[in-house]
C-alpha cells in the first residue's frame, strides 16, 4: 500500500505515525506528493476527488482517506485494537481525543495558508484571532482535562502529538508551551517515540 503527501502536513505525519506503531512501517511506501489549495493535483485525482493529504491507495488500487480513516485502515490491516481501542469508554475517549488533535491541526494549517497562501490584502484578522482563539482553548483542555488519556499511545495521543509538532515547525511564535507544563513535558517524552524520531520534520 502507498501513502501520498508530504510529512510537513501534520495529517500525513499522524498515518505515517500510525504505520509505524501498528508494525506496517516496512509494508507502507511513503510517497511525497505536495498540494496546493488553489490548483488541482492530478496525480491524486484518480484516488480521491477531494483533493486533499494523505491519502492511502490500497494493494487493490482503491483511494482511503481521510487520516482518520486511513489510521483506522492501518490498525485494521495490522490486527491492531490499542491504537482504537474496543471498549467503549475507552474507544469514544480516544476518537474524541483523536478529533480534538486533529481540529488543532486543522485550526493550525488554516491558520498557516491564511498567513502563507492568501493574498496580504485579503486576509481576515478577525478570523485569525477567532482561530487563535480556538487553538489556544483547545490547548488549555489538553492541559487541564486528557493528560490520564494522554497516557497510552494511541490514535489520540498520535493525532495531539503531531499537531503540537506542526506547531512548533509552523507557529512557533504562539508559544504553545507557555502555561502548560504537563503537556510540554507529555509532548517532549512522547516525541522520542521511534515512530516519531523517524518521521520528524527537520526546519528548512
Ligand atoms: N480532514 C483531512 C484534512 C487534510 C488536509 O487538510 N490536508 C491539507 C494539507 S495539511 C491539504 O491537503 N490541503 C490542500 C487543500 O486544502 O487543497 C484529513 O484529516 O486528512
Amino acid at each position: 500500500m502507498k501513502i501520498y503527501g508530504n510529512l510537513i502536513s501534520p495529517f500525513v505525519r499522524m498515518t505515517m505515525v500510525t504505520a509505524r506503531e501498528v508494525g506496517l512501517g516496512a509494508k507502507v511506501e511513503h510517497i511525497a506528493e505536495g498540494v496546493n489549495p488553489t490548483e488541482v493535483n492530478a496525480r491524486l485525482a484518480g484516488l480521491t476527488p477531494i483533493g486533499k493529504i494523505p491519502v492511502l491507495e490500497t494493494d487493490h488500487g482503491h483511494g482511503i482517506y481521510d487520516s482518520r480513516v486511513i489510521m483506522e485502515y492501518l490498525c485494521h490491516v495490522a490486527g491492531n485494537s490499542t491504537l482504537i481501542p474496543d471498549d467503549g469508554v475507552k474507544r469514544f475517549r480516544v476518537l474524541t481525543l483523536q478529533a480534538l488533535g486533529q481540529g488543532l491541526s486543522d485550526s493550525a494549517v488554516a491558520y498557516r495558508y491564511e498567513i502563507a497562501a492568501r493574498p496580504k490584502g485579503l486576509q481576515w484578522t478577525d478570523w485569525m484571532r477567532r482561530t487563535e482563539t480556538r487553538i489556544s482553548a483547545a490547548l488549555d483542555d489538553l492541559e487541564n482535562n486528557w493528560m490520564d488519556t494522554l497516557a497510552d499511545v494511541s490514535a489520540g495521543s498520535i493525532a495531539v502529538a503531531v499537531s503540537l509538532g506542526y506547531l512548533d515547525f509552523r507557529l512557533g511564535d504562539l508559544g504553545w508551551r507557555n502555561g502548560r507544563p504537563k503537556l510540554a513535558a507529555w509532548h517532549e517524552a512522547f516525541s522520542k517515540r521511534d515512530s516519531m524520531v523517524k518521521t520528524a520534520l527537520v526546519p528548512a
